[in-house]
């Protein structure tokens, strides 16, 4: 059965772009309810650990770099369908190629600076949760 939790991140490209508040209101109009939320600034170590499974691809020093250049807003989002329905929510990794109407579409401007972030599977929804938030801040 589908989990009904995923996790994202808005990116440092869109808190600094002041699109956040923008981001939010359509990840809740799309039916989504915020479990968690906070305003972060990653380190690079931070970032280094949550991209590893990236470490070995060409881009992973630009991802560390740009995803520690400003701050990130880390969330935990509940819905049924949650992983999948959030990354049909945000679109495709490149921009040119993330659907009309999608998050990505409306605010990335490169396929690394894309705007937000989307848990590819329930296990790995679980594992980022728990990397941003202890169990005291998630709400039920
Ligand atoms: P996803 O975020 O759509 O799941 P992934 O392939 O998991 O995409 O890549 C993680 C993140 O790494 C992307 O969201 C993007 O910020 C960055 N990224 C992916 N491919 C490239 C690339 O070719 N150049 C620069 N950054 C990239
Ligand atoms: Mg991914």
């Amino acid at each position: 059965m589908a989990g009904n939790r995923t996790f994202t991140m808005i990116k440092p490209d869109a808190t600094g772009a002041g699109h956040t508040g923008k981001i939010i209101d359509k990840i809740i109009e799309a039916g989504f309810s915020i479990k968690a939320m906070k305003w972060a600034q990653l380190s690079t170590s931070q970032a280094q650990e949550f991209y590893a499974v990236h470490s070995e691809r060409p881009f992973y020093g630009e991802l560390v770099e740009y995803m520690t250049s400003a701050p990130i807003v880390a969330a935990i989002l509940e819905k049924d369908n949650a992983v999948e329905d959030f990354r049909t929510l945000i679109g495709a990794t490149k921009p040119e190629e993330a659907a009309e109407g999608t998050i990505r579409k409306m605010f990335a401007t490169s396929i690394a600076a894309n705007a937000v972030h989307g848990s590819d599977s329930d296990d790995n929804a679980k594992i980022e949760g728990e990397f941003h938030f202890a169990s005291t801040e998630v709400t039920a």
